[in-house]
């Protein structure tokens, strides 16, 4: 491993930023500490803390070979501060300042709004630990048990990844609003978390892995943005982020896959043709098709309005000002800078829906949205390969942008699953139609019941195809003492 790439192991806090040069720093960090290990004790995963779980921690941030496994406590997990290298000679890549050296500093015009970038990405990672701390107790297998851990530690760790920025850039503060990280909870109804959805409860597995799929990656677009930043730490942090991310999105795609393959054989076995016939298909103990589709409806709803509204001039400002880059920047043809050009926005006028040519600088929240339909169905595809193969008539899709919205041009009207506009009584009457209802959740509730031997899976779930780590099917993953 080269010396850019190599994480410094020795002291508190695992570091590739050089914090034994950077007292002050460093002193901030370590004050943090107790309070964040007091949060993750209180806070983190219920019943585990002394548990061994075998989880991957980073040792570089090189392109292959950045991390090692081995059993670990959770509350020992080595949270540190990692950074992609610094690529040499890099410029702003776009906005205002396109072409000029990429920022190492915060020019004092963008403090404020670079502050609020980082607090409100911040904010959602201790958020999501807090949204599933219950669930280990229900998980359907050890592997995925040490999965749910390691999209946790994870999380923790992308908090420590913007407190970092916090404390380095913004000094005084930065230290305060590392605190209120820390303050802010899941749910809370006096302190709540800053964004719709993560202050929605997390209570079964497939919540969790409609979760990982749907909101994980609203986190792994936004970070997609940032790290096309034309600050640099920020960049380097984001790009870093990224390659922890991808796991959690696989954990939220197979999940779901998994659950759908196992419906399939269950039915298949129990002769069972129609897939609306929901009784004699949670008679045998599995989660039946129309309910999975409910909570996409659910999942992908609450997702979009984390992308803010479609026209927004913070999004715009962003932009302009190097901060905050539209997904894969670098790959895209245009200036960058977007001051002649114009997007696409569904919008709602007079009682209908329209698409209007907005500028393209005010409908960035928008781009990156539709960035993420697009990467959002073709796992969904994925899904419905499982049917298809399975020869089973059923296929999963994602809702009409307007259905179930609370934030941007829809938050006012109700719209069905193919976007046809509702009053509120026909809304009213319909929406258990498309979206779980308190017997579905009871139902999804009473299948989870833990299963903690090695290698078995609960009724409801296929295994894996391979492990993790390449480990055998029976491997343990989590050692209970
Ligand atoms: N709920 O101009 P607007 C992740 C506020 S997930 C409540 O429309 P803007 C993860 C907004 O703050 C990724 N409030 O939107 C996933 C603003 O308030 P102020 C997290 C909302 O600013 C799983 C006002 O409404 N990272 O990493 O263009 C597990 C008007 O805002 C909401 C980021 O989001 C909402 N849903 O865009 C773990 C990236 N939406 O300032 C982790 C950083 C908007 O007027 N954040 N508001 O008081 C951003 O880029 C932007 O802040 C947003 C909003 C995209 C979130």
């Amino acid at each position: 491993m080269s010396e850019a790439t190599m994480v410094d192991y020795d002291g508190l806090i695992p570091n590739n930023v050089g914090l034994n040069q950077d007292a002050r720093v460093r002193r901030a960090l370590e004050t943090w500490h107790p309070g964040y290990i007091d949060w993750w004790k209180t806070m983190g995963p219920e019943g585990f803390q002394d548990a061994l779980v075998y989880l991957r921690t980073a040792v570089g941030v090189g392109a292959e070979g950045w991390a090692r496994f081995d059993y670990v406590k959770m509350p020992e997990y080595r949270w540190g501060i990692l950074l992609a290298p610094q690529v040499e000679g890099r410029t702003i890549p776009f906005g205002a300042h396109k072409g000029q050296p990429a920022l190492q500093e915060v020019p004092g015009e963008y403090r404020a709004m670079l502050r609020r970038l980082l607090v409100i990405q911040g904010d959602t990672e201790p958020a999501s630990v807090e949204q599933q701390r219950h669930i280990g107790a229900t998980a359907p297998s050890q592997y995925d048990l040490r999965n749910l851990f390691q999209v946790n530690v994870e999380e923790g760790r992308h908090l420590w990844a913007m407190v970092y920025l916090l404390q380095k850039y913004f000094g005084r503060d930065g230290r305060e609003e590392a605190e209120e990280l820390l303050r802010r909870h899941s749910g809370d109804p006096d302190s709540p978390r800053m964004l719709g959805a993560f202050n929605e409860a997390t209570p079964d597995w497939l919540s969790f892995f409609m979760f990982t799929f749907f909101t994980d990656r609203d986190g792994k677009m936004q970070l997609a943005a940032l790290a096309q930043s034309g600050f640099d730490p920020l960049s380097r942090t984001c790009r870093f982020m990224l390659t922890e991310e991808a796991h959690h999105m696989f954990v939220g795609e197979t999940g779901v896959q998994r659950i759908i393959q196992r419906t399939c054989e269950a039915m298949r076995d129990a002769g069972i043709d129609d897939p609306t016939d929901i009784p004699r298909v949670r008679a045998l103990g599995v989660i039946d098709l129309p309910t999975i589709q409910k909570k996409v409806n659910l999942h992908f709803s609450l997702t979009l309005d984390l992308f803010g509204s479609e026209i927004s001039t913070n999004a715009a400002n962003a932009f302009n000002a190097g901060l905050k880059g539209r997904y894969r920047e670098d790959r895209l043809t245009d200036d960058h800078q977007l001051l002649q050009d114009t997007y696409p926005v569904l919008r709602l006028k007079d009682g209908a829906m329209v698409q209007e040519d907005v500028p393209a600088l005010s409908s960035l929240n928008m781009r990156l949205r539709d960035d993420f339909v697009a990467d959002t169905a073709q796992g969904i595809a994925r899904w419905n390969r499982v049917l298809e193969r399975a020869g089973v008539e059923f296929r999963i899709h994602l809702p009409h942008v307007a259905f179930n919205r609370r934030i941007g041009e829809f938050a006012a009207a109700h719209a069905d699953t193919e976007g046809n506009l509702l009053d509120s009584a026909v809304w009213q009457a319909r929406s258990n139609t498309m979206l779980p209802t308190d017997d579905d959740y009871r139902y999804v509730e009473s299948l989870m019941l833990p299963v903690r031997e090695r290698g078995a899976y609960a009724g409801w779930i296929a295994p894996p195809r391979i492990g993790i780590d390449n480990k055998p099917g029976d491997f343990e993953y989590v050692r209970i003492e």
